[in-house]
């Protein structure tokens, strides 16, 4: 028998056991059809975990509940698994760092999010409390990430797959943008993590929550809850209890507030309402992926014939971190995961990300062309990354600005008297 876990495939507990099996090379089967509710309440699975919750991991030596406990059992399958630590004092800071992770962030986010989707007593003063809580150990944590990767060592641990699952429940829910950038460095090692191959093979595209979720008034939540079909009346309550909720699942009351949020009108972009310019960024961005050749003569020379100094500026930007980019895929990852969330600006912005040297640490530096005369506005409020960069205009009459910024839209190597690792080209 494989191991079976037990759990709805949107249960961030869940998602510990199964990005731990993927480091370790542990293969767990997902129970099928699993119903949270009704069939975490059988006599069956009462007898693998008396109090009802999922998940349950099923082994032939029986079975384990608790998710901390079921995901350390999946990492000690492999032989002196790197994801436990690698000496003695490592082990016990992984140890930490899952407390940590389980009793300073976890449960400050679940008192802040519970009572607001109406599944326990909502009280402002207690949320007031539960956030000063919940930024206290994220200002702990953001002090640590700030000289620190991971959480122990030089490589993801099993406290990194629990922070990050009880993060990603925040982050996707409750902890908006306004709120998390008071935390640099969580939200660069978060978006970090999560997209790890073996994080995002679990947890897919995780995305910011854009709002609060509305608290939920006695009234419309036992409205919403008043049965109307008889299939209503065996609708679990706890369902919402502590899971990433996909949005075909999210609890009725819940969804009953978002329906009456009222649809806001989309605002104008600002860029839109600048005077007309002589540039088309399209055309640019089709030169410069269509050119295969005679790079210089034909690409750079039509960018500097296309390009209009009034309705459009160049910025060098470079990683404030550097020291940080010790191994090779995290800092690619790092690079390619700004670009993913520079998309909001495709219609407005070029941008080339070098990512420079033969070997650790790497230095990250990069190209942008915004529409406008300053970085907008939109993207500093939107993409945490940018506050990561040191941001300089270019100066395009001078000579050596100029041909730095030929040099970096062509990749050219050596770059300022190294090899480049890569180079990605937003567009
Ligand atoms: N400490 C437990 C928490 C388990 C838990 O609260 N599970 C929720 C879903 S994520 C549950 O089963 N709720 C149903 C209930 O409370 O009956 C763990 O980490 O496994």
């Amino acid at each position: 028998m494989a191991l079976v876990l037990y759990a709805g495939n949107t249960n961030k507990n869940g998602f510990k056991a199964l990005i731990a099996a993927e480091y370790s090379g542990v293969n767990i089967e997902l129970v099928k059809n699993f119903e949270m509710g009704v069939s975490n309440k059988t006599p069956e699975f009462l007898k693998m975990n008396p109090i009802g919750k999922v998940p349950v991991l099923e082994t032939l030596d029986g079975a384990i509940f608790e998710s901390n406990a079921i995901a350390r059992y999946v990492a000690r399958l492999k032989a002196d698994n790197p994801l436990l630590g690698s000496s003695l004092i490592d082990y016990a800071h992984v140890e930490q760092w899952i407390d940590f992770a389980t009793l300073e962030i976890d449960t400050n986010i679940l008192r802040w999010f519970i009572p607001r989707i109406g599944f326990s007593v909502y009280l402002p003063p207690v949320e007031e409390a539960t956030i000063a809580a919940l930024k206290r150990a994220l200002g702990a944590l953001n002090t640590y990430l700030a000289s620190n990767t991971y959480l122990v060592g030089h490589s993801v641990t099993l406290a990194d797959i629990i922070m990050t699952c009880n993060l990603t429940l925040g982050f996707s829910r409750i902890m908006t943008k306004s709120f998390t950038s008071e935390f640099p460095h969580v939200e660069r090692y978060f978006w970090t993590m999560v997209n790890l191959p073996n994080f995002r093979k679990i947890l897919g595209e995780v995305k910011q929550a854009e709002s609060l979720p509305p608290v939920q008034s006695a009234k419309k939540l036992v409205q919403a809850q008043e049965p109307t079909k008889p299939k209503d009346k065996v609708e679990p309550k706890k369902d919402a209890n502590n899971e990433v909720k996909k949005e075909a699942t999210k609890p009725k009351a819940e969804a009953a507030a978002e329906e009456e949020e009222a649809p806001k009108p989309k605002p104008k972009n600002p860029l839109d309402l600048l005077p007309p310019s002589k540039m088309v960024l399209d055309e640019w961005k089709r030169l410069y992926s269509n050119t295969k050749t005679n790079f210089r003569e034909v690409a750079i020379k039509g960018f500097w014939d296309m390009y209009d100094p009034e309705g459009y500026s160049l910025w060098f930007c470079d990683y404030k971190y550097n020291e940080e980019n010790t191994v090779s895929f995290v800092t690619l990852n790092k690079v390619g995961g700004f670009l993913q969330r520079m998309d909001l600006a495709r219609k407005y912005a070029f941008g080339k990300m070098l990512v420079i040297g033969s070997e650790p640490p790497f230095k990250v530096k990069g190209l942008w062309l915004f529409r406008g005369q300053e970085v907008p506005q939109f993207v500093i409020d939107e993409c945490y990354d940018m506050e990561l960069y040191e941001w300089k205009k270019v100066d395009i009459t001078d000579k050596a600005q100029k041909e730095r910024v030929n040099q970096m839209i062509e990749d050219h190597e050596p770059f300022e008297g190294e090899a480049l690792l890569d180079a990605k080209c937003f567009k």
